[in-house]
């Protein structure tokens, strides 16, 4: 039996790896922080419906002697590393934390992997926000880095430690470079889910508006269970590589609001108010990937388009609303 070893296994992807990792019989070990364990209703409630077929550990990204142990202790074969301060807006208004916890944590990992089990495949989560002010569309893996935020600085600064540990040392080290992928288990703070869920909350009259930012930013939109099978098969080959994993579709904002309203009957310019506030002092602008190499070596090609994922997403907080679980509270 395979054994993996998951950061940020609590996290949108993490909870979607395992499933899919559980499937193709592998022993699932997940690193997650302390306080998660000691609040497991509120902070591993993606994971809940797996607990008991897999195994946690207590450590954070911040302490190397932390990751160093459950590595030792755990030898696994795969190690996917997607914890990560993760969201871009929140990366202005603390820069500092950011970096820390994505660039040494990143670097912590590898380090101790090529301490304590130099033979893991591992997996570094990069994205497309380290194209950022993009130097072409759409991007493939070629194109030149301009990241626009501490968070694109420290994806960059991870996929360059990821590359230079498998040249320098010789480990099966890749990045992904994924674009934006979506579920009905993303984090409310992301603009996809603040529609859908607020969404939900209009057409069960609980809530009159939705306050967004800029809907003309152009996202490359995918759904997360497709994003995670193309983490895994890259961890297959017989070479390490990196590749791009996007939709080849790119949608404004707008667009995404305007279905997720349509999907219940309402119109969005109705809800939809602009404010200021959930602008970012530097935008990425037009983000559209180009993952023929993917499509190519690895065989994967998205399943859920577009439509398809606005209405998975916009059915489960309709349901959640209706069945009275209620939602999380809208925040930026
Ligand atoms: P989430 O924000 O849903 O999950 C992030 C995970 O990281 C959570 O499990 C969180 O734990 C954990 N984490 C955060 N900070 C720390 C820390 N200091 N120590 C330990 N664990 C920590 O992200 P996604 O699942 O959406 O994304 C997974 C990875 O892929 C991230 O690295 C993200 O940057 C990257 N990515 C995501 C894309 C997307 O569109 N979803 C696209 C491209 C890249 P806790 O639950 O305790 O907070
Ligand atoms: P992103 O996702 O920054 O692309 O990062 P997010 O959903 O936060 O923003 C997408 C776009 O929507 C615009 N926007 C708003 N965004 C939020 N959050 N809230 C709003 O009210 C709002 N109004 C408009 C933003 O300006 C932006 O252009 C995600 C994360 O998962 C990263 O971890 C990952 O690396 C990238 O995707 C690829």
């Amino acid at each position: 039996m395979k054994r993996a070893l998951i950061t940020g296994i609590t996290g949108q992807d993490g909870s979607y790896l395992t499933e899919l990792l559980l499937a193709e019989g592998y022993e699932v070990h997940g690193i997650v922080r302390r306080v998660a364990l000691e609040n497991p209703d509120h902070r591993m409630w993606r994971i809940r419906h797996l607990q008991g077929r897999i195994k946690l550990h207590a450590a954070s990204l911040e302490s190397y002697p932390s990751l160093f142990r459950t590595i030792q202790e755990v030898q696994p074969a795969e190690c996917y590393h997607l914890a990560a301060q993760s969201f871009v807006s929140y990366s202005f208004e603390d820069e500092f934390s950011t970096m820390n916890t994505n660039v040494n944590g990143t670097h912590y990992m590898l380090s101790a992997l090529r301490a304590a089990a130099p033979q893991c495949r591992f997996y570094f989560a990069g994205s497309s926000e380290m194209f950022g002010k993009v130097r072409e569309v759409p991007q493939h893996e070629l194109t030149a880095f301009h990241p626009r935020s501490a968070y694109g600085i420290s994806k960059v600064a991870g996929f360059d430690l990821t590359r230079n540990y498998r040249e320098a040392y010789g480990m099966f080290a890749v990045s992904g470079i994924l674009y934006n992928h979506e579920s009905p288990r993303r984090g409310f703070e992301f603009v996809t889910r603040k529609i859908t869920s607020n969404v939900a909350k209009i057409k069960a009259g609980l809530a009159m508006e939705l306050r967004l930012g800029n809907l003309d930013a152009k996202r490359d939109w995918g759904h997360s269970r497709d994003y995670v099978r193309g983490m895994w098969q890259m961890l297959q080959l017989d070479e390490p590589d990196d590749f791009v994993i996007a939709t080849g579709e790119t949608h404004t904002v707008r667009e995404f609001c305007q279905l997720a309203f349509d999907a219940v009957g309402l119109d969005y310019e109705d809800y939809v108010v602009i404010d200021r506030q959930f602008y970012r002092p530097a935008e990425v602008d037009i983000l559209l990937g180009d993952a023929s190499k993917a499509r190519r070596q690895l065989g994967w090609q998205p399943e859920v388009g577009f439509e398809e994922l606005i209405e998975d997403m916009v059915t489960a907080d309709v349901a959640q609303q209706t069945e009275g679980r209620g939602l999380a509270p809208t925040v930026a």
